[in-house]
C-alpha cells in the first residue's frame, strides 16, 4: 500500500475499530516503545481506545518515557494479556512484521487469526497478505518516523504534544544511533526539528537515554572490548562474546548490552561487528555494519535472523563455543564483500 494513500484513507479506517491493541516486538527497543506510545497517543486523541502490549519487559533506560507505566508486559500479566486480545477488533504490529518476532504473545495472537491487523514498521521481509492495512517503508529510519509522518500529514498544530514528541524523538534517536546511520533522507532531520520546542529538550532526552548506566554496565562494557573482543583484520571483522557467567559477574540488567555491538565499528577498517550472547537456552547475535555490507542477508542465510542492511539480529540454539564456531566457519564466504 502506498504511503499516501494509508495516509488519505487512516482517520476514517481507524474510526471503525472500538477497541485496539498495540503489539510490539520482543525485547522492545526504543523505536518499539517510541513508536507504540506515539501511536497510542494518537489513537486516543483521534477518540480510538487502545491497549499497548509488549510481550517482555523492555531495559531501565527507557522507564522514564511518557505513558510507559500503562502497557502490559504480557509475560507478567498473560491474564489481562489474552483478554486484551481477545477482545480486540483491530490488532496493530509497530516496528516488526511477522508474528514470530512476539515472543510468548504469538501462541495466543494465533488464536485471534480472524482479528484484522494493521502494520507500521520499517523491516524487510513483510507478507502483506495478512493486513487490511499496512505503511511498510524499509528506507526509513525507524517506526517512529512513520509514525511522525503520519501525525505530521494530520496536522502537527492540532496533534503533536509534548508526550507524542518525545517519544517519537527516543524512537528515531536510537534507531539511527544518535542520527548517526539509518538516515535516507533530509526529512529525519527536518521531522525531529519541528517536535523540538522549549518543552521538548534534546540534549535532556539523549541524557536520559544514553547517560544513565549503572556502574555494572559501564564495567561490563569495558570487559567486552577488553576481554571479549576478537579482531580479524582479514576479515575487517570484530567480534564479542559474552558467556552467561560473564553477564553474572557483572550483574546482568535487561538493556545492559545494549549498544555494545557498535564499539568494534569505531576501528578503522572494520566493516563489520558482532556480539554473541549466551541468553536462557539460546545464543543471541547481533550485527552491525558500516557502508553496503549487508548483515541482514548474512543474519537470514545463517542465524534464523534479518533486519536492516546495517543492523540485524539472529539466534542458534547451540552452546556459544559452537555459536562462535559457526560464525567463524562462514565467514570465508564473505570475505571478498567484506573486502570491496
Ligand atoms: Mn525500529
Amino acid at each position: 500500500m502506498r504511503k499516501q494513500l494509508f495516509f488519505n484513507t487512516f482517520a476514517e479506517y481507524i474510526k471503525r475499530y472500538k477497541r485496539v491493541v498495540i503489539l510490539t516486538h520482543v525485547n522492545p527497543d526504543g523505536d518499539a516503545i517510541g513508536s507504540s506510545m506515539a501511536f497510542y497517543y494518537f489513537l486516543t486523541k483521534l477518540g480510538v481506545e487502545a491497549k499497548v502490549i509488549v510481550p517482555n519487559d523492555f531495559p531501565g533506560f527507557l522507564s522514564w518515557m511518557p505513558g510507559v507505566e500503562n502497557i502490559l508486559i504480557f509475560d507478567k500479566n498473560s491474564d489481562k494479556g489474552v483478554e486484551y486480545l481477545n477482545n480486540a477488533e483491530l490488532i496493530c504490529y509497530l516496528d516488526f512484521n511477522h508474528p514470530s518476532r512476539t515472543g510468548l504473545v504469538h501462541n495466543d495472537l494465533c488464536h485471534c487469526k480472524k482479528t484484522p491487523r494493521l502494520l507500521i514498521d520499517h523491516h524487510r521481509d513483510a507478507d502483506f497478505s495478512q493486513f487490511e492495512m499496512y505503511l511498510s517503508e524499509v528506507e526509513t529510519s525507524s517506526t517512529s518516523e512513520l509514525v511522525a509522518e503520519l501525525i505530521q500529514y494530520h496536522g502537527f498544530d492540532k496533534y503533536l504534544d509534548d508526550n507524542i514528541a518525545t517519544c517519537l524523538l527516543v524512537g528515531i534517536m536510537t534507531d539511527t544511533g544518535s542520527f548517526s546511520h539509518s538516515i535516507y533522507h533530509p526529512e529525519t532531520f527536518e521531522l525531529c526539528g519541528k517536535m523540538i520546542s522549549p518543552t521538548v529538550n534534546y540534549q535532556l532526552i539523549h541524557n536520559k537515554i544514553y547517560n544513565t548506566f549503572s556502574e555494572n554496565r559501564l564495567r561490563l562494557l569495558g570487559f567486552c572490548i577488553s576481554n571479549r573482543m576478537k579482531v580479524l583484520n582479514e576479515y575487517h571483522t570484530a567480534y564479542i562474546y559474552l558467556s552467561k557467567q560473564d553477564l553474572e559477574t557483572y550483574n546482568y540488567q535487561v538493556g545492559d548490552t545494549e549498544g555494545v555491538v557498535n564499539f568494534p565499528l569505531m576501528i578503522d577498517d572494520i566493516k563489520m561487528a558482532v556480539l554473541i550472547t549466551e541468553r536462557q537456552g539460546v545464543i543471541r547475535f547481533s550485527f552491525r555494519s558500516k557502508g553496503d555490507f549487508s548483515v541482514h542477508e548474512l543474519a537470514s542465510a545463517h542465524f534464523n535472523g534479518g533486519g536492516h542492511v546495517n543492523a540485524a539480529g539472529g539466534t542458534l540454539e547451540c552452546s556459544l563455543d559452537m555459536a562462535v564456531e559457526k560464525f567463524l566457519t562462514i565467514l570465508p564466504q564473505y570475505k571478498a564483500l567484506l573486502s570491496k
